[in-house]
């Protein structure tokens, strides 16, 4: 690996580090992505060439971070390591909102920025699920951002994905809750309406600058949800009480999600509902997202 020069850590996803480092032979910043998969001596399984090569495809999308190259690496005893070699982006949306809350002078995300970003976002995830992958953990902390640009990617996606999101990751760092879908919580099977749940989150967490559903276990993040959206019922989503993990909630009557994300206007407040809706066969897909009246204002074209 002298072909990367290490430089600091910058992240710890489920299934690996991760690096800044830079290309020694074009001085180019990128960030390297160690594989803590177990690879064989048979050399690298069928299943992980198969996300590798989805990885490369999705990766076509402005609004997918770039993976640039991969690097297979023997070590000893016949064992190999996997390096993914991705583009570099100085700031994460997690740390992009903290910035704009820094004293003395704490400010809101510009409406325009949120539409923007809400739009590009939806843009990646309708790509991801067009060429049929989930990414299942969308998070501030995993949109990658280019504030000179202006332009927000989504990272995180692919290898291990073939397995379940773990509760820790590989580190014993506790995995966060606050975008997980309700069905996810309450043991149903997966759709890529996970994804547009976490969208939902994500564009709630914009405007308010503060996480919508700030939960830190499976059982009171369902509660928090329900708190505000209402408990749901056989009505509104067909099949709820028989889901493996549900249990008797106390019955809590929906509230105004307009009073969760002042500032946002009423065609927002419109599109976070149907991000938001319970029955994951009834929520807003990214495409449609995509032409929903909130983001009439903004100029598709540039995108
Ligand atoms: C930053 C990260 C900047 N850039 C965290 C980060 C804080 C500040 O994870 C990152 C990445 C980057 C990153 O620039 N390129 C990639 C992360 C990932 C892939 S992944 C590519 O897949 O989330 O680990």
């Amino acid at each position: 690996m002298e072909k990367y020069q290490k430089l600091e850590k910058i992240g710890q996803g489920a299934y690996g580090s991760v690096y800044k480092a830079r290309d020694t032979s074009t001085g180019q910043l990128v960030a390297l992505k160690k594989n803590h998969l177990p690879i064989s001596d048979q050399g690298i399984p069928p299943s992980t060439l198969r996300e590798v090569s989805l990885l490369q495809l999705l990766s076509n999308s402005l609004y997918i971070v770039r993976l640039l190259s991969v690097e297979h690496i023997p070590i000893h005893n016949g064992k190999h390591l996997l390096f993914l070699v991705f583009e570099y982006l100085d700031t994460d949306l997690k740390k992009f909102i903290d910035s704009h809350l820094q004293p003395p002078n704490p400010t809101l995300l510009p409406p325009n920025t949120v539409q923007s970003f809400l739009f590009q976002i939806c843009s990646g995830v309708a790509h991801c699920h067009s060429n049929g992958v989930l990414h299942r953990d969308l998070k501030p902390h995993n949109l990658l951002i280019d504030v000179e640009k202006g332009i927000i990617k989504i990272a995180d996606l692919g290898l291990g994905r073939a397995f379940s999101v773990p509760l820790k990751n590989y580190t014993h760092e506790v995995v966060t809750l606050c975008y997980r879908a309700p069905e996810v919580l309450l043991g149903a099977n997966y759709s890529t309406a996970v994804d547009m749940w976490s969208v939902g989150c994500i564009f709630a967490e914009m405007v308010r600058m503060k996480v919508l559903f700030l939960g830190d276990s499976e059982f009171r993040q369902l509660l928090i949800i329900f708190r505000l959206l209402g408990t749901p019922t056989e009505e509104v989503w067909p099949g709820v009480t028989s889901l493996p993990d549900w249990h008797a909630y106390p019955q809590w009557e929906p509230q105004d999600l307009a009073h969760a994300v002042p500032y946002l206007g009423a065609d927002g407040v419109d599109l976070l509902s149907k991000m938001l809706i319970y029955n994951p066969a009834d929520r807003i897909s990214a495409k449609d997202a995509m032409n929903h009246p909130y983001f009439d204002t903004l100029d598709r074209n540039q995108f």
